[in-house]
C-alpha cells in the first residue's frame, strides 16, 4: 500500500498503485464498461492514496451497476428488486425472448435468471446469451426452485456462474452478487491490462492486430471503408542519443497522448505498433476525412514542441505519416491496408519526413 506524509509533502505509491493511477488518467483510451471497473477498484484498492492527487485527476464518481432480474413471476422480481435496488441499477424482464433483448440492448453487469418459466427456460436463455458475441461475458446466475443435483450442475454448465435456489436469502443474494461482481471488475481489468503497452498506455500491438481483424471483416461485411493512419518519429535514434533513452521515453507517451486526444470517436483506436511507430484504425472513416485526423495528429505533435536539437528536419520532435483507406473486397486482407500506409511513411521519410501522404495523393 502507498503510504503519504502530509507534513513533508513526500508521497510514495507502489507500482501497482502507479500503474492503476496511470490508467485512470489514461482511462479516454478504454472502453465504458472497463473504465467503470478500472474505477471500481481504485475506489476499493488505494482509496486512501489517492486522495491526495490533484482533483482534477479523481475520476472516481461510481456509476451504479446494473442488474437485470428475469423471472415470470412478478413478486419473485420484487423480493429479489427490494433485496439489490439500493445497491445496483434495476432491470427486468418477465420472459426469455424480453431477457435477451435486454441483454443485448442495455449490456447489464449481470443476470439473475429464472429456470422454470414459459416458451422459453433459463437454460435456453443461458445458452442464448453465451453464443452471442454481446452478451457473451455477461455473469448469469440462476435462481430457481429446483434444487435437484442435477439441475444445477445442468446450470453451471451451461455457463452460469452460480446457482441459488428460492426462496431466496436477501442477505445471500447481496454477498453472492457482490462477490461476482467484484471478480467481473478484477478480469475486466486484467484484460484490459494485457492489452495495453505499459509504456504509453494504449493499445498494444496485439490489441491493434486484433481490433485491426475484427473492423476488416466488419468493413468488408457493410462494405464501409476503414482508414489507417501509420505514423513513425523522425529521427528517434539521434533524439535518443541526445537527450538519453528516459527523455525519449517520455516523448512517446506524450506522442501517445495527442494521439489519444485527437481521436473523438470511441470507434476509433490508437495503438502503439512498435518502437517509435504508432497506428490508429479508423473505422468507417473515408480517405478525406482520414487525411484530415493526419495532418491534426502532425500539427499537434509539432505544437507539443519538445525540443529535437539534433534533428535536421525542425528544432523540435516532428512525425512522419502514411494514411491509407480501403473499402475491403474479397481477395484482400488486413494486409493491404497496412502496407500501404507502410508504403506510403517509407515514401515521407525519402522526401524530407514531417509530412502526411496518403492515398487520396496518388489515387485523386
Ligand atoms: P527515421 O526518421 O528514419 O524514422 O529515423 P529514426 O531514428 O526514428 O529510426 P530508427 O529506426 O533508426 O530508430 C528508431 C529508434 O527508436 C531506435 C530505438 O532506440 C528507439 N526506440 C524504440 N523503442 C523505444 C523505446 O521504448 N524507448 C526509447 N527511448 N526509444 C525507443
Ligand atoms: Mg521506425
Ligand atoms: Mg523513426
Amino acid at each position: 500500500m502507498a503510504s503519504a506524509d502530509r507534513s513533508s509533502a513526500e508521497i510514495e505509491y507502489s507500482p501497482r498503485e502507479l500503474t492503476l493511477i496511470s490508467i485512470c488518467l489514461l482511462g479516454s483510451s478504454l472502453s465504458d464498461s472497463k473504465k467503470k471497473g478500472v474505477r471500481m477498484i481504485l475506489q476499493s484498492g488505494s482509496s486512501d492514496s489517492l486522495t491526495h492527487l490533484e482533483k482534477g485527476s479523481r475520476v472516481l464518481e461510481t456509476p451504479k451497476r446494473t442488474i437485470l432480474i428475469v423471472d415470470d413471476t412478478p413478486v419473485n422480481i420484487e423480493i429479489l428488486n427490494h433485496a439489490l435496488e439500493k445497491e445496483y441499477e434495476i432491470l427486468f424482464a418477465t420472459n426469455g425472448q424480453e431477457a435477451l433483448d435486454i441483454a443485448c440492448e442495455q449490456s447489464p453487469d449481470l443476470i439473475l435468471l429464472d429456470v422454470m418459466m414459459p416458451d422459453m427456460d433459463g437454460y435456453e436463455v443461458c445458452t442464448r446469451l453465451k453464443a452471442e458475441p454481446r452478451t457473451r461475458g455477461i455473469p448469469v446466475i440462476f435462481v430457481t426452485a429446483m434444487d435437484q443435483e442435477e439441475d444445477e450442475a445442468k446450470g453451471l454448465e451451461l455457463g452460469g456462474i452460480d446457482y441459488l435456489t428460492k426462496p431466496v436469502r436477501p442477505a445471500i443474494v447481496r454477498a453472492r452478487v457482490r462477490n461476482h461482481l467484484e471478480l467481473l471488475r478484477y478480469r475486466d481489468f486484467l484484460e484490459e491490462l494485457s492489452g495495453m503497452d505499459g509504456l504509453t498506455g494504449i493499445a498494444n500491438r496485439l490489441r491493434f492486430d486484433e481490433f485491426l481483424m475484427r473492423e476488416w471483416r466488419r468493413a468488408l461485411r457493410n462494405r464501409m471503408p476503414l482508414s489507417l493512419i501509420l505514423l513513425d518519429i523522425d529521427l528517434f535514434r539521434a533524439f535518443n542519443d541526445h537527450y538519453g533513452h528516459l527523455a525519449g521515453d517520455d516523448c512517446l507517451r506524450q506522442v501517445a497522448w495527442v494521439l489519444t486526444e485527437s481521436l473523438r470517436r470511441p470507434a476509433d483506436l490508437a495503438g502503439r505498433y512498435g518502437g517509435e511507430e504508432f497506428a490508429c484504425l479508423l473505422p468507417e472513416i473515408d480517405a478525406k476525412a482520414a487525411l484530415w485526423v493526419a495532418n491534426q495528429i502532425r500539427e499537434k505533435v509539432s505544437g507539443v514542441n519538445i525540443p529535437h536539437a539534433s534533428s535536421p528536419v525542425a528544432d523540435h520532435v516532428t512525425v512522419s505519416i502514411g494514411v491509407a483507406t480501403l473499402i475491403p473486397v474479397v481477395g484482400q486482407s488486413a494486409m493491404d491496408l497496412i502496407w500501404r500506409a507502410d508504403v506510403l511513411l517509407q515514401a515521407v521519410k525519402q522526401s524530407g519526413r514531417n509530412q502526411v501522404r496518403s492515398w487520396l495523393d496518388i489515387n485523386p
